[in-house]
């Protein structure tokens, strides 16, 4: 018989009035009469932690997303009690929580609000499942934006959408479409130019409304666990992504190939072929560092296993790539056919590593091998199996990177595409459904993988790809965006989800360039190179059903443009390695969005195509065809045009030039950029140089360098040289201190010094306070110097 109790509870619950309130250090409870108890952690001056429990009682305190590294400690906390709240002031904002609703409101030291809630904390009992469906919901405050969330494939701007993540294979994907390959969930929220984020960390399927059902409203709930939720006041947004990246991690320092430009499809086989795509990479002089063996390289589909027939020898064949330059990258799959013979299927079976359904029998699902079972990545003690099977591909074959596919876990031929929600997880040790474990799943597999690839490739660094993500995955994989299509909206699509991931804290990511399915003609696919060649990770793959994908596929005119934008990455290469260096630092997104870049530029709330790679160079990449340039966006401040040296100052839209040889490409006045020449792949050359493209300003800008060696972990005990330059420049005089630190020798003597804008011609150079003949540096004619890289102060004077 259903009572009107029952009838109650299946609709949305509240909190009641507050009865008590304690204090543990850093921890503050309020307790209402229904038995809700919010827990507020003071983890940082702004950054808290709001967890609720219903029927007086929290979960097990255990969370996947946390980084062990996450920092702690702030500088003040003090509470009162007064009417008709409690207020909780740190050094950087006052929350307040009403005492008859449990409400919450965060205001900075000034009382303006930042956040606060709308309906607050609520939930409804699930009936089918146990547990409760757990809610949230905040006031949109006027004007206010919405950026992060990871992979979704909408405009930047969050405001107006409601996105859902439950990590799913999603081929083909279309714009706006939604669940993705990622759960990430955190976002900005930005109002009165002052930002703050939200990391509701709860692994259940997710969903955030922005102002999407009412205009008044954001909301965040959850199918089941706890309201957990982490907020991180701002007020600038770097100061935001920085304390979540700080909370779920970085990643350590790839090795510098993984950096260079990567060539996969599905798949290149027999050995053969492999070799003959690698060798035409040199032969037609176009840099790469690696090639990807995608799923047929396998014995059946087997995984760690190797077709013979295919591949013969498979370690010769990984020996004679490397001696011209080229790392293997082979994939896995999570799916362990079922095979009485296969010893990777024998030993999960006898150690009871395969994940189960609720009622015991093993969980199956087909994949390419056929009727698999599926290894539970959530048991520490599978995570150590699966880490150690690795060592035959790593260590006796010598492959050099694993790209970990299908990890949603993706399944063929069911409708929800993915396992049952019975089946069961040990959840290192907080036993729970598939409900619960879905979203981590692919990161815990990649986890093991990471675990296994950075002991059997030490003493060099590990590099580990994936396709599923849940916050905090970025500290062991770089990822890409999944199974994209060969069509200029996708072109679109791959620009904001790679910048939507920076900001998410996942900065190593890149997406399949020219497109996963279907095929780019020339156009695109250069159009697509032309941006691939700024993310952070660079590698073309396509499904290989249709025509070729590589660099040479669409004639020479194509040819040279990709050949040409490839060698600006690897000129850019000691750029690009001081954007990870820094990301991993400072948690700074390696692309940044025009709205991070300048939140309090309003131009910039709505901008989707522009963006900042690193800090210092502006891309805006052309998105249409027949284009022979577009119109863009320059943020404030000035910008040299890359292409023709011409200065242009920011904070206004502006018709730019690029037809098909170029994109839009703009430097930061006063930056230096440092360069290596054009290689065929990392560590071809040895660098007896550094260039370093001066762009002239009448002001002061910093610029860094980071360096090292390369790979291994000498980084680590302080052997890198970070050079920090000071440039300071005036009518006729230009200044540039020198500032070193770390004990790594570069292996060149000399920086040439490129100068761009320069408003005079030299007259005179002094080098730390020495005149310097200036007929015996500059090269040129006037345009640049060769000088010591040991220097501390240049000062150059011209009239
Ligand atoms: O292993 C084959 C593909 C792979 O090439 C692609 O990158 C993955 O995203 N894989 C998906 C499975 C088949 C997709 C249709």
């Amino acid at each position: 018989m259903i009572t009107n109790t029952d009838v109650a509870k299946r609709g949305n619950q509240f909190p009641d009035f507050i009865t008590s309130f304690e204090q543990e250090k850093d921890k503050l409870y309020f307790t209402t009469k229904n038995g809700v108890i919010l827990e507020i952690t003071v983890l940082r001056d702004s950054g808290i932690r709001f967890r609720y429990a219903t029927e007086h009682d929290f979960e097990p305190d255990f969370s996947y997303a946390i980084s062990e590294d996450a920092s702690t400690g702030y500088n003040h906390l003090e509470v009162t009690n007064e009417i008709p709240e409690y207020v909780i002031k740190t050094a950087k904002i006052i929350i307040y929580v009403k005492k008859d609703d449990l409400k919450v409101q965060i205001a900075d030291l000034d009382g303006n609000i930042i956040n606060e809630d709308e309906l607050g904390f609520h939930w409804e009992e699930n009936f089918d499942y146990g547990g409760n469906i757990v809610k949230m919901s905040k006031v949109t405050q006027s004007g206010e934006s919405y950026y992060g969330m990871g992979d979704k494939a909408s405009h930047s701007n969050l405001k107006g959408k409601r996105v859902n993540n439950w990590v799913t294979d999603q081929y083909a994907y279309g714009k706006d479409q939604e669940p993705l390959y990622k759960s990430i969930p955190f976002y900005i929220g930005l109002h009165n130019e002052a930002a703050y984020g939200i990391f509701f960390d709860n692994s259940f399927s997710t969903y955030f409304d922005f102002a999407h059902e009412k205009r008044h409203v954001t909301s965040f709930w959850a199918d089941g666990g706890e309201m957990n939720y982490y907020f991180f006041y701002g007020p600038k947004m770097s100061q935001v992504v920085e304390a979540y990246t700080d909370l779920t991690g970085v990643p350590e320092l790839p090795p510098m190939w993984a950096m260079g430009f990567h060539q996969s499809k599905w798949s290149y086989f027999p050995e053969r072929n492999v070799k003959k795509i690698a060798s035409t990479f040199r032969d037609k002089k176009i840099p790469c560092d690696a090639i990807y063996l995608d799923i047929d390289y396998m014995e059946g589909f087997r995984c760690f296993t190797w077709d013979n027939k295919r591949f013969p020898n498979p370690k010769k064949m990984v020996d004679d790539l490397m001696e011209i330059g080229f790392k293997t990258v082979t994939m896995i799959d999570p799916g362990i056919k079922i095979d009485n013979d296969y010893w990777v299927y024998k030993q999960a079976m006898d150690n009871g590593f395969f994940c189960r359904r609720a009622d015991g029998p093993h969980f199956k699902g087909k994949v390419w091998p056929g009727e698999c079972k599926f290894p539970d990545f959530t048991n520490p003690e599978v995570r150590e199996w699966w880490a150690g099977l690795y060592k035959e591909m790593m260590v006796d074959v010598g492959v050099h990177g694993v790209w970990n596919d299908m990890n949603e876990p993706a399944i063929m031929e069911v409708p929800t595409k993915t396992a049952n929600l019975d089946v069961r997880h040990d959840y290192d040790g907080h036993p729970c459904s598939h409900r619960k474990a879905h979203n981590i799943y692919g990161m815990q597999m990649v986890r093991a993988t990471y675990d296994g690839l950075k002991k059997f490739t030490y003493p060099k660094r590990p590099f580990v790809l994936t396709r599923a993500a849940y916050s905090g995955t970025q500290r062991y994989c770089a990822t890409w965006t999944g199974d994209n299509v060969a069509t200029w909206e996708h072109l679109w699509i791959a620009n904001v989800q790679v910048q939507r991931m920076c900001i998410s804290g996942y900065s190593f990511v890149g997406t399949d360039i020219g497109g996963f399915a279907e095929q780019p003609n020339g156009e695109l696919f250069a159009r697509w190179i032309q941006l691939g060649i700024f993310h952070p990770f660079c590698r073309v793959h396509s499904s290989g059903d249709h025509g070729d994908q590589e660099p040479w596929s669409f004639g020479k005119e194509i040819t040279d443009i990709v050949r040409k934008f490839i060698e600006l990455r690897y000129q850019l290469l000691p750029y690009l390695y001081t954007m990870f260096y820094k990301y991993i630092k400072d948690g700074l997104p390696m692309i940044q969005s025009l709205v991070f870049y300048d939140q309090s530029d309003s131009q910039t709330h709505f901008r989707t195509d522009e963006f900042i790679f690193g800090e210092q160079i502006l891309v805006c990449p052309v998105q249409e065809p027949n284009a022979q340039g577009r119109r863009m966006y320059i943020p404030l401040g000035e910008w040299y045009n890359y292409w023709t040296d011409e200065m242009v100052n920011g904070g206004l839209e502006k018709w730019v030039s690029a037809d098909l040889g170029k994109i839009p490409m703009f430097i930061k006045a006063g930056a230096m950029i440092p360069k290596y020449p054009v290689q065929q792949y990392v560590g071809e050359k040895e660098i007896n140089e550094l260039v370093l493209d001066v762009y002239y300003k009448d002001g002061i800008e910093n610029s860094e360098v980071y360096e090292d060696q390369q790979d291994g972990y000498d980084y680590k005990k302080g052997r890198y040289s970070l050079r920090k330059f000071r440039l300071r420049g005036k009518q006729d005089e230009l200044i540039i201190q020198q500032f070193k630190d770390g004990s790594f020798i570069t292996p060149y003597k000399t920086f040439k010094l490129q100068f761009h804008g320069l408003p005079f011609s030299i007259k005179t150079i002094e080098v730390d306070n020495e005149q310097v003949e200036p007929s015996s540096v500059k090269l040129n004619q006037n345009n640049s110097i060769e000088i010591s890289k040991d220097f501390t102060e240049l000062h150059i004077t011209g009239n």
